[in-house]
């Protein structure tokens, strides 16, 4: 049987200090899917993750020199250079399943956006901590109920949309980003078109085994600002 053809997806992968993850991802995202496209945006790793990702076949984005850094602005800047019909964003730490790029391409053809949802999330945060985040959820869904969007996973940082219209919410809205957070998809679900189909497909969310995590309490600041905009 012929492989599926994957040159109208590009993998949007934001990248800081993922030496020991990236050339993993992006080689078995190559292995899986002829002709897809990987663009890794580096915000000026100190390791070799920029050598890494390109030895595998990624185009990498260097943000070393830029003015402001962060998550949210780096994948902005990876879907901005997409020139595919879809685009597909994921972390860098071998979290989010890649064997789930398929589905989400397959679901991606009948719906505008596909939102990763996490079914089990592994931490070993205090009750406190698990309380917050809880609550700062339920801020963010009554946000969407104001633009008329459900999404049950809104803080996911694994989903695909068309790029059309991630680029046009990116123009129209630019400044409706938290550019230096971490919730790109709550930023953009925000300003989607009125009724834009959001489909949830379920996944596992692992545990980091390589490497260490980014986020502190500045990103939820940053959340909690992102939901008054
Ligand atoms: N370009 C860019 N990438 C970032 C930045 N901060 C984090 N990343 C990347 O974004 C992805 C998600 O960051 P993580 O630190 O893994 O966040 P997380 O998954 O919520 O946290 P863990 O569960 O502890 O891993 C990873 O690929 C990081 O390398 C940043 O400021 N700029
Ligand atoms: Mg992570």
């Amino acid at each position: 049987m012929e492989k599926t053809n994957y040159a109208s997806v590009t993998v949007v992968i934001p990248t800081l200090n993922e030496e020991k993850n990236i050339e993993k991802l992006v080689s078995l995202l190559k292995q899986s899917y002829k002709g897809i496209q990987i663009i890794v945006v580096d915000d000026g790793s100190k390791d070799k993750t920029q050598e890494a990702a390109k030895k595998a076949g990624a185009k990498v984005i260097d943000r070393t020199n830029k003015p402001i850094h962060g998550l949210c602005i780096s994948v902005i800047e990876g879907i901005q250079a997409a020139t595919t019909e879809y685009a597909i964003v994921m972390d860098g730490d071998m979290q989010h399943p890649y064997e789930k790029v398929a589905e989400i391409t397959e679901k991606l053809k009948h719906c505008q956006v596909v939102v990763g949802t996490r079914e089990q999330v592994l931490n070993d945060w205090p009750f406190h901590r698990r309380m917050m985040s809880k609550l700062a959820i339920l801020f963010g869904h009554f946000r969407l109920l104001i633009s008329g969007i459900y999404c049950k996973d809104i803080v996911s940082g694994f989903f695909g949309m068309h790029t059309k219209i991630f680029k046009e919410v990116i123009a129209k809205r630019y400044d409706k980003y938290e550019l230096k957070g971490y919730k790109v998809l709550f930023d953009t679900l925000k300003y989607l078109p009125k009724g834009t189909k959001v489909y949830q497909l379920k996944y596992d969310f692992g545990l980091r085994s390589e490497g260490v995590s980014k986020i502190n309490y500045k990103h939820v600041l940053y959340y909690f600002r992102s939901l008054l905009k």
